[in-house]
């Protein structure tokens, strides 16, 4: 358990992110605890944060909540206060109904708020100040993600001493998009503050780019921005990937092997299970994905005896009101389908609307013959990589969207276009008819390539260059 009242000394690598590595948990006796959340990027900075006096600046989860700095897991986390109002512009306003819906090709309208944008600019300032007061003389500050772009500039105008880096988790949009944010010019730099900016994919990395010298006129060269002030920082892809062990290692289970035979018992035995596991989120595409398995149903090329799909929708941003209209959109279309197909023994569609533990998510993967990812736009998609890493027995067929940043990599996956629901359709059947022999050879080769770029080879990747890129910039600034 956490060792509250730690003195806040130096820290030569800093983490900047929107949320805390931990959750708040108040026990039935009223007791607080402090629980790490299972991410991925925990699990790759947690050796680099032990080794070298690390520190995690973040938000707690809960509005209007004062935390003094404290130790978990050998990690020192330092809280960012966030009142009731600025989780509402900064945080739900901002972050999750302007900058989410426009990065991610306008699927919804993004709303454009000059109060949430001021929150924003006060709040990242605040996260900025925390990570200056906590960075050692020369350190590093790494900074996550769309809530925070400009926290770069802002934290290397308090710092100028330090290295800053900068990943971005989620797709940056073609400039035809981007330019509709009022406030294009002042996050692009934001960005620039950093001496490495990453993205997941390489058309990221080449849309910032462009952005960079059609807004603000600077020079690019390849994957570097040549800067007034003389710095030139990097702009490139370093795709993320998942922490391989937890998930090889759950599969092994004997009591998840079983919970895995479980399951499709639980379902009727069908011939086969289908998956969807999606944070419940108009850019996954599971409203796409429902309707093309209706019509399978309502054509007869699929039956609820030989059939069975699962999705797992985890409750998200649900104060948004595009969230909401989602989630009764979704649990139309799928009341619709089981009303039409289901029978007494069979359901057409096993709707989760609810959280689970990882255990109970890995004997899913390994009970399902085939998992479907149908996203119409996301930066990498870990769920397809999750899937890939529990089958060690080579089985198991992906069917992954084109939009995503994982198909990039993943090139033995069955890819669809989720926009063409035929498609789909004949994606679904392709994967559900699809011979061994056939899911072992692609299954082995998509094996290879999560096994061996996982996260910790991802954040090894981003820090090298990192750190000659500071180094560079150091010499090279004015
Ligand atoms: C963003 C970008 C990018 C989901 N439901 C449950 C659960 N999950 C876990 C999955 C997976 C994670 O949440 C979701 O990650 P994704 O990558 O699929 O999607 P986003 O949440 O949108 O993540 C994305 C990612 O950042 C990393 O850079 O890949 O493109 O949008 O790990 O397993 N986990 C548990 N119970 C659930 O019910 N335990």
């Amino acid at each position: 358990s956490p060792s509250r009242g730690v003195p806040v000394t130096a820290a030569e690598f800093v983490v900047v992110a929107n949320r805390l590595p931990v959750d708040r948990i108040i026990t039935p006796d009223g007791e607080e605890i402090w629980r790490t959340s299972p991410g991925g990027l925990v699990a790759a900075l947690e050796p680099m944060m032990r080794s070298v006096d690390g520190a995690w600046v973040g938000w707690a989860g809960q509005p209007d909540l004062d935390v003094p700095p404290f130790e978990a897991d050998g990690i020192r986390l330092l809280p960012v206060r966030l009142s009731a109002q600025e989780v509402e512009e900064y945080y739900e306003g901002f972050s999750n109904d302007t900058i989410w819906p426009l990065y991610h090709d306008v699927i919804a309208p993004p709303q454009y708020h000059r109060e949430w944008w001021e929150a924003y600019v006060t709040v990242n300032l605040r996260f900025a100040e925390a990570a200056a007061a906590a960075v050692a003389k020369g350190g590093t500050v790494w900074v996550h993600d769309y809530q925070l772009q400009l926290v770069p500039e802002m934290v290397r105008n308090l710092r100028p001493d330090i290295t800053v880096g900068y990943f971005h988790h989620i797709p940056f949009p073609a400039h035809g998009l981007y330019a509709q944010l009022p406030w294009r010019d002042q996050v692009l730099r934001g960005l620039l503050g950093a001496d490495v900016i990453g993205f997941q994919r390489a058309q990221d990395a080449t849309n910032f780019l462009a952005a960079a010298k059609r807004r603000l006129g600077h020079e690019t060269k390849a994957t570097t921005i040549a800067l007034p002030d003389g710095r030139t920082p990097l702009v490139k892809a370093f795709p993320i990937s998942i922490d391989t062990t937890p998930y090889r290692e759950l599969a092994q289970r004997p009591d998840i092997k079983a919970r895995a035979l479980e399951i499709r018992e639980g379902l009727g035995n069908p011939k086969r299970i289908l998956l969807g596991v999606d944070r419940l989120d108009y850019t996954k595409g599971i409203r796409h994905r429902i309707k093309a398995y209706g019509e399978l149903l309502d054509q007869g090329r699929i039956s609820v005896e030989d059939a069975a799909f699962i999705q797992v929708a985890s409750p998200s941003r649900e104060r948004v009101d595009a969230y909401m209209h989602l989630r009764d959109e979704v649990e139309l279309a799928i009341g619709r389908i089981n009303g039409d197909h289901d029978t007494l023994g069979h359901t057409a569609i096993r709707y989760l609307h609810q959280g689970f533990p990882r255990e109970e998510m890995v004997a899913m993967y390994l009970a399902a013959d085939v998992m479907l990812v149908t996203a119409l736009r996301d930066g990498m998609n870990l769920v397809a990589k999750e899937y890939i890493a529990t089958r060690a027995d080579n089985r198991g067929v992906l069917v992954l969207s084109e939009f995503t940043g994982a198909a990039d990599e993943l090139r033995q996956a069955v890819r669809v276009n989720p926009h063409d629901i035929e498609g789909v359709k004949d994606a679904i059947m392709t994967a559900i008819e699809m011979p061994r022999h056939e899911q072992s050879k692609r299954m082995r080769s998509l094996r290879k390539r999560v096994l061996e770029n996982d996260v910790s080879a991802w954040s090894r990747s981003f820090l090298t260059a990192l750190e000659d890129a500071g180094a560079r910039n150091r010499s090279g600034a004015s």
